[in-house]
């Protein structure tokens, strides 16, 4: 009989880990979509070839996105990088764009957790999270870092779906 290892984790209890780890805004991932967030994420999520997933990447820093205009296409499969290559930590949230997305899963630091739904990313000083994902709904989302004042100095954009 193979035993698994004591030291493996199960997803609710990284995600838990990553809540807490996290100052200031926090990362906060779902176990299961909130309300008004799209549902049926297992089978959205299965739809797509993972294989041919497009690769986006966004930098971080003081006090911007790069670029700050994002654009993906609905039913197809991304994997979008975030790099932190700042001095302090930001966050990439867009209330609308995560409400509008199936999400595969979430890579950080910490590893990697199985999420159906993203609340809040923040990404540690020069750390990277890697969010694989499939935009379901076509809209405009406002994006913003949510540190205290970071908004206000510029740190904003726009992600579209369409
Ligand atoms: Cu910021």
């Amino acid at each position: 009989m193979i035993q698994r290892p004591a030291t493996l984790l199960t997803p609710s209890i990284l995600a838990f880990t990553l809540l807490l780890a996290g100052c200031g805004a926090g990362t906060d991932l779902a176990q299961r979509p909130p309300p008004g967030y799209v549902g049926d994420v297992a089978a959205r999520v299965s739809a797509v070839d993972w294989a041919q997933a497009r690769p986006v990447t966004v930098q971080l820093d003081e006090f911007r996105f790069q670029p700050d205009r994002l654009s993906f296409e609905r039913g197809t499969s991304y994997r979008l990088t975030l790099e932190n290559r700042g001095n302090v930590a930001h966050t990439f949230t867009s209330e609308g764009f995560f409400k509008a997305i199936a999400v595969r899963r979430v890579t950080t630091a910490q590893g990697t957790v199985e999420t159906p739904a993203l609340v809040n990313l923040e990404i540690p000083a020069g750390q990277t999270d890697v969010v694989e994902f499939v935009p379901v709904e076509a809209g405009t989302y406002d994006l913003a870092c949510h540190e205290p004042l970071h908004s206000g100095f510029g740190m904003t954009g726009t992600i579209t779906v369409r």
